[in-house]
């Protein structure tokens, strides 16, 4: 009786430390560090223009200043066929020297992102060239700090940019430090200036992180 104790008590501390290696236990534990250094801010998946970390898309174009480009965003069939993803077409109209077409995000009020290193998205375009900028409280005079692509990629493309490599243009009347806890709108544009372009820009699962390597 005491013998078979002892076996038993072999098995039972054998299959307890076998457990601890299981390799799911420590993949939970991966995943649930991963979401909390990582925030969603859309996946489109709700096919809705309203973001889920709130705040809602919409365009913006040159009209405004007197120009006449275009830009329509929609919902569009997400990467790998999954869920939805934001779709902008535009062309840019002769009328309006710094000619523009954007979709942007709009917060209800200022956000605090200084907890995080960067933000990761997937993208494809039409090879044109676009920008990102960071629309801070700081920055008065609409020289933000921005982040330029030179070619948007055919293919889905995911990219991770840091928010240290998001500069002011320079031509705004002041230069101040990109200030992430006052952000209260971001805008993607369709920047070349180049009369007549058309293109498209599509972007999905869109996400703040805070480590370079997170996936
Ligand atoms: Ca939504
Ligand atoms: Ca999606």
């Amino acid at each position: 009786m005491i013998k078979l104790s002892i076996l038993l008590m072999i098995l039972i501390t054998a299959c307890n430390s076998k457990n601890v290696k299981l390799s799911p236990t420590n993949n939970l534990t991966d995943s649930i560090v991963k979401q909390v250094e990582s925030l969603t801010v859309d996946d489109f998946n709700d096919m809705n223009l309203r973001a889920n970390l709130g705040g809602e898309w919409n365009t913006e174009d040159d009209s405004s200043a007197g120009g006449n480009s275009s830009a329509i965003i929609k919902l569009v069939r997400g990467r790998n066929k999954g869920g939805g993803a934001l779709r902008l077409d535009y062309v840019l109209g002769p009328r309006y020297e710094y000619r523009f077409s954007a979709f942007t995000l709009t917060f209800p009020e200022v956000r605090d992102w200084s907890g995080y290193k960067g933000i990761r998205f997937w993208i494809r375009g039409s090879g044109k060239k676009m920008r990102i900028e960071l629309a801070t409280e700081p920055v008065k005079d609409w020289d933000f700090h921005s982040y330029h692509i030179n070619k948007t990629p055919a293919e889905w493309t995911e990219y991770f940019i840091p928010f240290s490599d998001f500069k002011q243009g320079g031509w705004g009347k002041e230069r101040v430090e990109l200030n992430l806890a006052l952000i209260y709108k971001m805008y993607f544009l369709a920047s070349s200036s180049i009369d007549g372009e058309e293109g498209f820009i599509e972007i999905d699962n869109m996400s703040l992180e805070k480590n370079h390597n997170n996936r």
